[in-house]
C-alpha cells in the first residue's frame, strides 16, 4: 500500500472528511440524514457512577449513541421512553418488578441504547429516537438505583428514520433468533425485534464439550457451573416490539448460545424459559 505521511495541515483537512466519509457510509438504509451524535461517558466515583455528555434535548430522528466506560466495571447505556411524567425511581421500580414475574406498565418503552460495556471500552449503537422523554439508566450495576443515570427529550414530530443496513443480521421474535451473516471478529450487526414483545441478545461462547441442552437446563436451575463462558457474552440493549438498531459485536470463531432475559409485556417468566435460547455457530 502506498502511504504518504500525511502533514499537519493535511491531518486537520483530512480529519472531517473521514468522518463525513463513515457517516455517509452509515446512510445506506435510505435516509441520507446524518445520525445526530450522542456521546456518553461513564465515571465511577465509590459506590456511585455518572453519566456526562448527555444533552437535554435530542432532535426525532436517528441518533449514533455511544458509550465510553471510564469506569472500572462493565457498564451499560440502556434507554427507556416513558409516556406522560414518570421519575427515574418509578422506572427503575417498574423493571425491578419484571424481575419477579410483574407487568411491564403500558407507559415504559424499551428503546435501545448501548449494551454491556468492559472498562475502558466504548461502544455504539445507531438507532431511531422517538419523540419523548428518556431515560439513561445503567442496569449493568449492582443496585441500579445507584447506578448512572440521565434524562433527555428527543423533540421534534418528524419521520422516524430506519437505522441502516448492515453485511450480518439478527432478528428477535417470540420466542426465537434469526442470524444471518456473523462471523469472528468485528461483526457490524442490524438488531431487529420483529416481534410484539421486547427483546435483547445475550451471545456467550459455549464452554467446550456443552450442549444448548445444558444451557436450557442451566437457565432454568441455575445451579452448578455455568455451560457458557459468561465474562465473555456481548450483546444488545433491550428494544420495544418494531424497533431496530446497528450495533458492533466482537465475536470469536466457534458455537455461541444467543439468550434473551426479558419477559412479556403482561409478566411471567424471561424469555430464555419460554425456549428462547439458539445456538450460534461462528466460522
Ligand atoms: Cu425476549
Amino acid at each position: 500500500m502506498f502511504v504518504v505521511k500525511p502533514t499537519r495541515p493535511m491531518l486537520v483537512l483530512w480529519t472531517p472528511i473521514a468522518v463525513l466519509l463513515l457517516v455517509a457510509g452509515c446512510g445506506q438504509g435510505g435516509s441520507t440524514s446524518r445520525p445526530e451524535p450522542l456521546n456518553l461517558e461513564l465515571t465511577e466515583s465509590g459506590d456511585r457512577a455518572s453519566y456526562s455528555g448527555a444533552p437535554r434535548e435530542v432532535p426525532a430522528g436517528l441518533a449514533r449513541i455511544s458509550l465510553k466506560n471510564a469506569g472500572k466495571a462493565p457498564h451499560e447505556a440502556q434507554l427507556v421512553r416513558v409516556d406522560g411524567e414518570h421519575s427515574a425511581q418509578e422506572v427503575l421500580q417498574a423493571i425491578g418488578g419484571t424481575e419477579q414475574g410483574g407487568r411491564i406498565p403500558a407507559w415504559l418503552h424499551a428503546a435501545g441504547g448501548v449494551s454491556t460495556t468492559g472498562p475502558g471500552q466504548t461502544n455504539t449503537a445507531v438507532q431511531p429516537l422517538e419523540e419523548g422523554t428518556h431515560y439513561v439508566l445503567d442496569m449493568e450495576s449492582e443496585d441500579p438505583s445507584k447506578g448512572a443515570q440521565a434524562k433527555f427529550d428527543v423533540k421534534g414530530g418528524g419521520g422516524v428514520a430506519e437505522p441502516p443496513d448492515a453485511p450480518a443480521t439478527i432478528t428477535a421474535s417470540e420466542y426465537k433468533f434469526e442470524t444471518a451473516g456473523l462471523k469472528a471478529g468485528s461483526n457490524r450487526v442490524r438488531f431487529e425485534n420483529a416481534g410484539q414483545e421486547p427483546h435483547h441478545i445475550i451471545m456467550a461462547p459455549l464452554k467446550r464439550g456443552k450442549t444448548i441442552d445444558d444451557v436450557r437446563a442451566f437457565a432454568r436451575t441455575e445451579k452448578g457451573e455455568p455451560p457458557v463462558e459468561e465474562e465473555k457474552f456481548v450483546g444488545t440493549a433491550v428494544l420495544d416490539g418494531g424497533a431496530s438498531q446497528v450495533v458492533d459485536l466482537e465475536l470469536q470463531k466457534g458455537k455461541y448460545v444467543g439468550l434473551c432475559f426479558i419477559t412479556d409485556r403482561k409478566g411471567g417468566p424471561p424469555h430464555v424459559a419460554k425456549g428462547m435460547v439458539m445456538e450460534v455457530k461462528v466460522q
